[in-house]
């Protein structure tokens, strides 16, 4: 017997879930959103290609450790003294290469060199990065992060880089993102105009958005905090840990700031590194860390602070500075100050 099918219950192939256009490329996004830019001159969207190009590869070679002889540590330290694992290394040279090739950046502040890199002086941005956070999770397969803020230089193009072109406030910031390479890889960034996320396709070699105009929850129940520490906390972060308990929040720590960061951005929770008796500033380093996370924060909704001042207001005074950070969920951050 012949089985009647109900042509209105099935989908056609267009309409079925495998033919949806799986959004526009990174590539068409930044072209169609161009004039957003303060100084739409097509540089800042050859910077924000560069990157993602370079991002590319370092997620080539993330997925390559094990596999390889790219994991484990150099030998050597970098600027926090900490070992420099070889992905630290490799994903510093990657970043750089594709960055001074480019020509629009004319220095670059690296958390793995101890200065700024003088590129060209025909570059119109400055750029701060950490080219791979969360080294200690590189060895275990488990998250890890690529940060980046881009600055207007101060002094007139064509002139030797300034250190006032160097340390600039966050709030001088043009964009700023990160590069998650986790289950999937994503790349986050905002021009000051909302926050989008973008999901790499490898097999086509594409960013695809996939998460537009992204929006971090207002509030949360989610506090990222290394608790291993806890002893050397003040006593109000302490106080603070213990609000949390008694409301019986999740705790998630990754150990890798830009997981733990973008889990928050997607569920609304609060990551924290506080001042520390080993690390009285804090650990995290404002210009190529804090700055770009608090920059997306504050663009999706949230916020963040270092306990008692908005990051983006901090003017820093040397390249490698630290500061205690505060950020995620308006709600957490602001309800964390009443504690800290
Ligand atoms: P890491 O030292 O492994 O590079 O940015 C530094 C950072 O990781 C963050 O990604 C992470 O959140 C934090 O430090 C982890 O520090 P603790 O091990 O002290 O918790």
């Amino acid at each position: 017997m012949q089985r009647s099918i109900n042509k209105a219950n099935t989908p056609s192939i267009e309409t079925s879930r495998i033919a949806q256009p799986i959004g526009s490329t990174l590539d068409r996004f930044i072209k169609n959103n161009q004039d957003q830019f303060a100084y739409a001159s097509g540089e800042l969207s050859q910077l924000l290609r560069d990157i993602a190009l370079a991002s590319k590869v370092v997620n080539r070679e993330v997925n390559k450790a094990g596999l390889i002889d790219i994991m484990g540590a150099v030998g050597s330290q970098n600027t926090a003294g900490d070992d420099q694992q070889k992905l630290d290394v490799l994903a510093n040279i990657r970043f750089t290469r594709a960055l001074a090739k480019g020509g629009e950046v004319c220095a670059l502040v690296s958390e793995e060199a101890e200065t700024f890199a003088d590129l060209n002086n025909d570059g119109k941005y400055v750029i701060a990065i950490d080219p791979l956070d969360g080294s200690s999770n590189i060895d275990v397969n488990v998250s890890i992060g690529t940060i980046f803020s881009i600055y207007r230089r101060k002094s007139p193009v064509g002139t030797p880089i300034q250190p006032d072109d160097i340390l600039q406030r966050g709030a001088d910031q043009v964009a700023a993102g990160y590069v998650l390479y986790g289950s999937s890889t994503m790349l986050v960034y905002t021009t000051g105009h909302g926050v989008n996320g973008f999901t790499y396709e490898p097999t086509l070699g594409e960013y695809f958005l996939s998460h537009p105009d992204m929006h971090m929850p207002y509030d949360g129940r989610i506090y990222s905090i290394n608790e291993g520490s806890a002893n050397s906390f003040s006593q109000p972060v302490k106080d603070y840990v213990q609000y949390c308990k008694d409301q019986k929040y999740t705790a998630r720590y990754i150990g890798s700031l830009v997981a733990d960061f973008h889990r928050n951005m997607l569920k609304g929770g609060i990551y924290i590194y506080p001042a520390t008796a080993k690390d009285p500033q804090g650990k995290l380093r404002l210009i190529y860390e804090c700055n770009a996370l608090a920059f997306v924060a504050e663009q999706a909704g949230g916020s963040a602070t270092n306990g008692s001042m908005r990051i983006l207001d901090i003017k820093p005074d040397s390249l490698h500075q630290r500061t205690a950070l505060y950020v995620g969920s308006r709600n957490m951050v602001e309800k964390s100050a009443t504690f800290v």
